[in-house]
């Protein structure tokens, strides 16, 4: 029989093929050469260093699903999970830098814009010379977001959208936002605009204070009559199906990157529990310890699993948004509970940003909420198989 290998206990790395290991090697060396050695001072100071977004695009981490001719590396889902993997292995701010620009921008613009627009735009945010933002969330639409009230008015030329979108990941440093609003000419449908940076009545307000993805940088979007030619409205793309084509991407990516947070945590407990010694035997000695490291191996190894078979559904377009959900809503939860048992494993050491597990931990809480929250992946999940619509 096979030998086990207690860090790849379903052996996923005979399942990846050349070029996925090969992709996955690179931004391992990167994540961990460049960004580790950041992270500690990104997020105490509650900083996002722009020039990884530049870093990243030179690796060619950004858009990889894109096609080649607009920049992109033209490879698929599970390389780009793998990537997800890894940089979240890191922080959960950095992942998010990169799952948004990759699935949030790059993804529509590819999937709805217009020639002209996949030119202009994709090349230079594949090359991280641009940094995109997602603006759908509102103060007061988050899980709901077909209730938004920002508005597209048809103009000479153009519309003039006004409203306000919170909780925008890379807003403060976009010099685009794809933004998500309903337009009065379109039977008040809800459409995506570009809207670049410098256009009058557009400003992204930094987000101070957060205790989670501290190094990531959110703020909002303040429309006030903000002009966008009609060139920059995405032509392909209407109802809530447009922003929600584009979520499927972002939370199948977080999937991976969540268990790669989980993996972070977990080795560390196994590492932690082996060193330190209590009672005068490690840690690691003890049933309740190894029963925790099952534990985590465990919900990994099948998280990864779930993640790597909807990869792969993905690539032969084989999938439905219910597969998505469920291992959006099953790895986030997992991972969160990963990161808090690790945390009470390193004791009072836990809690020290030294030892990066409480910084995953704060991180997850946000990764389990955005993107739809654990709860209201249940909810369609539960509708899927009643048939029967819980939200309201
Ligand atoms: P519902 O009636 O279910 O659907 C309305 C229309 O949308 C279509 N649709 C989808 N299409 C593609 N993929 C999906 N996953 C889809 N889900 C729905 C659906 O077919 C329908 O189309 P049509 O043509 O018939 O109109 O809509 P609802 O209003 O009842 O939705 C309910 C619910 C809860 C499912 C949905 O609103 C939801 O998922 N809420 C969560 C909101 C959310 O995820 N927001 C994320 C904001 S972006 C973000 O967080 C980025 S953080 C990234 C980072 O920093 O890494
Ligand atoms: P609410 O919708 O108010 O939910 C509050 C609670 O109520 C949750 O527990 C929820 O599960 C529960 N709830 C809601 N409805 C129901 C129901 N029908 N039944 C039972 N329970 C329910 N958005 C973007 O558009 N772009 C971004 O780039 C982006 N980045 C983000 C970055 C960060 C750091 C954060 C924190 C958020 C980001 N978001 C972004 C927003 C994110 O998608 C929303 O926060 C999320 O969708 C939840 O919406 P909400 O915060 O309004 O919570």
């Amino acid at each position: 029989h096979a030998y086990f290998n207690w860090d790849d206990p379903l052996l996923l790395e005979q399942q990846l093929t050349a070029e996925e290991r090969q992709i996955r090697d690179a931004a391992r060396a990167y994540c961990q050469q460049s960004l580790q050695p950041r992270v500690l001072g990104a997020f105490r100071e509650e900083r996002f260093d722009r020039k990884i977004m530049t870093e990243m695009g030179e690796m060619g981490l950004l858009g990889p699903t894109v096609a080649e001719e607009y920049g992109g590396a033209g490879v698929g889902h599970v390389a780009y999970g793998l990537i997800a993997r890894e940089v979240e292995r890191v922080d959960s701010g950095y992942r998010s830098a990169m799952s948004v620009q990759s699935s949030l921008v790059m993804y529509p613009i590819e999937a709805y814009g217009s020639e002209e627009q996949k030119r202009k735009y994709l090349p230079k945010l594949a090359s991280g010379e641009w940094v995109g933002c997602f603006g759908l969330t509102e103060p007061d639409h988050g899980s709901d977001p077909g209730s938004m009230i920002t508005r597209a008015m048809k103009v000479d030329g153009g519309y003039r959208l006004t409203g306000q979108k919170m909780w925008i990941t890379n807003s403060p440093v976009a010099d685009l936002a794809v933004v998500w609003a309903k337009s009065e000419a379109h039977d008040g449908k809800i459409r995506g605009f570009i809207v670049e940076r410098g256009t009058e009545g557009f400003s992204t307000p930094k987000i101070e204070g957060k205790l989670s993805l501290r190094a990531s940088i959110t703020g909002e979007i303040v429309l006030d009559e903000a002009f966008v030619p009609e060139e920059n409205l995405l032509p392909n793309a209407s109802g809530l199906a447009g922003p929600f084509g584009c979520l499927n991407k972002a939370r199948f990516g977080i999937a991976w990157g969540a268990m790669g947070a989980a993996e972070f945590c977990w080795h560390a407990a196994r590492r932690y529990t082996l060193d330190r010694k209590q009672f005068n035997r490690p840690l690691a000695a003890n049933q309740l310890i190894q029963l925790k490291l099952a534990n985590m191996q465990t919900e990994i190894s099948l998280g990864l699993q779930g993640a790597l078979q909807i990869g792969r559904l993905m690539d032969s377009g084989n999938w439905a948004p219910e597969m998505v959900s469920l291992i959006k809503r099953n790895n986030c939860g997992k991972a969160l509970d990963v990161a808090r048992m690790s945390r009470d494993m390193h004791g009072g050491n836990g809690i020290s940003e030294e030892y990066g597990v409480m910084r995953h931990l704060m991180n997850l809480e946000t990764v389990n909420t955005y993107e739809g929250t654990q709860d209201i992946h249940a909810l369609i999940l539960g509708r899927a198989q009643t048939g029967i619509q819980a939200f309201f």
